[in-house]
């Protein structure tokens, strides 16, 4: 038989199979898409965690607070640094300032952790005394202990809070004391003097001096006294009049000269919690000043500092080493993550997005404003979902150059996960924003992995999470220490973030940088911006964009008097005075304000 003299139409065996008709082609191409796209459905869901039950995973956050917190409180109670491997505490000087308990007690009181906070509130009433020979950093204090114990008070009505806020304020004033008014990075809690950074040629940083506002202006809120009011505004207004129009500022401010150091300009480190401050002062208060310098801020931070990355697209913030007039580098920190959520709730006010756009005010630019805080929120979230544990490092690199396979990639002194917060608190705000559960879902996943990779659990079962060395490798190499944020924060965040009572609404409260959160409030007859703005806004506003857009805020007035200047100075030697005098109103003010909510 000769094989070779067969007919074109009947083609070998093999033939068949190396030329197959194009009705097979297809038919092969249609079952690989359907072959993987069963592969992706298994690797998705197997890979991802993933949940629809919200209340369940509430109490897995609540859960993991509170086995961590046992265990910080069985090896390290009281102590400012916690390290679980070592089994042991320690402070970071003589005596104790309360860095973890203060920093966490309203996220055990949202969580309703009752045993724990009572607890909690019986260390704060005996061991903690901010009167001894210490020097603190100003800005460390005032966000995590200042803003704690304000919280705590609000959430309990209970005077004890206030009254150790106003001891620790009054101690923290010393470091105001420059010739300009701008904050020294450290005080002496004892003596109160001022301390000037010892590096970085005496400067403090921007977000430093910056982002104490809300804190002491809450605090003038709940005393009635104006002092701590003026303050923190005169820095404001020195900033205000020295920040370009373009609203970036370099990261670096010398108090005795109130002149910027430096060009750098980035959302990062050192840099970040000043663009907070300008809206979240607003919100506080709702004076327009704030507004405007926020929005000329998010202009230049449009302009000269967002970029996309390839090969997906995906917006970022970089930083300006050089200034505007350098290149824009592709470097973001972590910490740049807390933007989005903050430009989605600046573009709404603290409304729901559909509450906001049914406003005369909605208009273009807000929608704008809103999609690039999704945007920005989604590209955090990557630095999440495209590593190896599915956690994010320090700092990435993002790529634009269209050669790499990979939106960004991690230089090896970055690898580091401190358990951040900045991620999840803009998942946090977008969810509230929207009720879109893809937010939530994202939540989840880095919650999981949070668990799965940070968790250490010691010879006798005591569960800690803490910090990792090296996000990259698995399993990644842990570190023996937990961040006070952690608690404060990041836990905070997810909690809040699966909670469907809508604890804590945005439209009537404001979270500091430290997520403790305050009431918005008027100012009433006591308080007003005290300057205008020396280079005035030069984009109209629309006429009914005020804060009366943000539904209810709560009408409490101060009613405790201020007092003269001549009292002011014997505050300062005697912070008891204040308390003394203000307790019995501020309580009635609070229940007032309690009442309303
Ligand atoms: C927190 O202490 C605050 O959020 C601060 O503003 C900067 N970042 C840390 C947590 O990452």
């Amino acid at each position: 038989m000769n094989f070779f003299n067969k007919s074109p139409e009947l083609p070998l065996y093999k033939d068949k199979h190396l030329t197959p008709k194009k009705s097979s082609k297809i038919k092969m191409l249609f079952q690989g898409f359907i072959a993987s796209l069963i592969l992706y459905y298994i690797y998705y869901h197997f890979s991802t965690p993933a949940t629809s039950n919200w209340e369940q995973a509430k109490d897995e956050v609540r859960t993991a607070f509170l086995e961590s917190w046992h265990t910080y409180e069985k090896f390290g109670w009281g102590t400012d640094v916690f390290h679980p491997k070592k089994e042991q505490g320690e402070n970071m000087g003589p005596q104790p300032l309360g860095w973890m308990i203060v920093d966490s007690i309203d996220t055990l009181m949202i969580m309703k952790c009752d045993e724990e906070v009572e607890r909690a509130k019986e260390w704060i009433q005996k061991d903690l005394d901010y009167s001894f020979d210490y020097n603190v950093n100003v800005f460390e204090t005032t966000i995590r202990m200042l803003g704690g114990l304000l919280s705590a008070f609000h959430l309990s009505n209970e005077d004890m809070y206030l009254d150790k806020a106003v001891d620790l304020a009054n101690a923290l004033l010393g470091g105001f004391d420059s010739e300009t008014g701008l904050p020294y990075s450290s005080v002496n809690l004892k003596t109160g003097t001022g301390i000037p950074n010892h590096v970085d040629n005496g400067a403090s940083s921007t977000a430093e001096i910056a982002t104490l506002q809300l804190e002491f202006k809450y605090l003038s809120f709940l005393t009635g006294e104006t002092m701590y009011w003026e303050k923190v505004e005169r820095i404001m207004k020195h900033l205000e009049s020295i920040t370009p129009r373009n609203g970036l500022v370099p990261i670096y401010i010398k108090p005795d000269t109130g002149k910027y150091q430096g060009n750098l300009i980035r959302l990062g480190s050192r840099g970040d919690s000043y663009y907070e401050y300008l809206l979240k002062q607003y919100l506080q208060t709702g004076e327009f000043v704030y507004y405007d310098m926020y929005k000329e801020s998010l202009d230049g931070v449009k302009k000269y500092m967002t970029k996309y990355s390839k090969p997906s697209d995906l917006l970022f913030v970089g930083e300006l080493e050089q200034g505007l007039s350098g290149p824009l580098s592709n470097k973001m920190d972590h910490l740049v993550c807390f933007y989005g959520g903050l430009v989605s709730l600046g573009a709404t006010g603290g409304l729901t997005l559909k509450e906001a756009k049914a406003l005369p005010s909605w208009n273009e630019e807000k929608q704008n404003d809103f999609d690039y805080g999704e945007k920005l929120t989604y590209s955090c979230y990557k630095m999440y979902k495209d590593t190896p544990t599915g956690l994010s490092p320090e700092i990435v690199v993002w790529n634009t150059d269209g050669t790499k396979a990979k939106d960004f990639h991690i230089k090896p002194l970055d690898k580091h996960n401190l358990q951040r917060p900045e991620t999840v608190e803009s998942l946090f705000y977008l969810y509230r924003l929207t009720g879109d559960e893809k937010w939530r879902q994202y939540g989840y996943e880095i919650f999981k992995n949070f668990i799965k990779y940070s968790k250490y659990v010691n010879s006798q079962g005591d569960v800690s999470y803490v910090s990792l060395d090296d996000m990259v490798s698995i399993p990644p190499k842990q570190r023996d220490n937990v961040e006070s944020f952690w608690w404060a924060e990041t836990l905070k965040y997810l909690y809040l973030l699966f909670d469907d009572d809508n604890t804590i609404p945005l439209d009537k409260y404001v979270f500091n940088t430290e997520a403790h959160p305050f009431p918005r409030f008027e100012m009433g007859d006591l308080f007003k911006t005290g300057f205008v703005r020396t280079k005035p806004y030069l984009k109209p506003r629309p006429a009914d964009d005020k804060p009366k857009d943000i539904k209810q805020i709560p009408k409490a007035q101060p009613v405790n008097k201020p007092v003269d200047e001549e009292a002011k100075e014997e505050i300062k030697k005697d912070p008891s005075i204040v308390k003394e005098e203000n307790k019995e109103e501020t309580k009635q003010k609070l229940n007032d304000i309690l009442k309303d909510q």
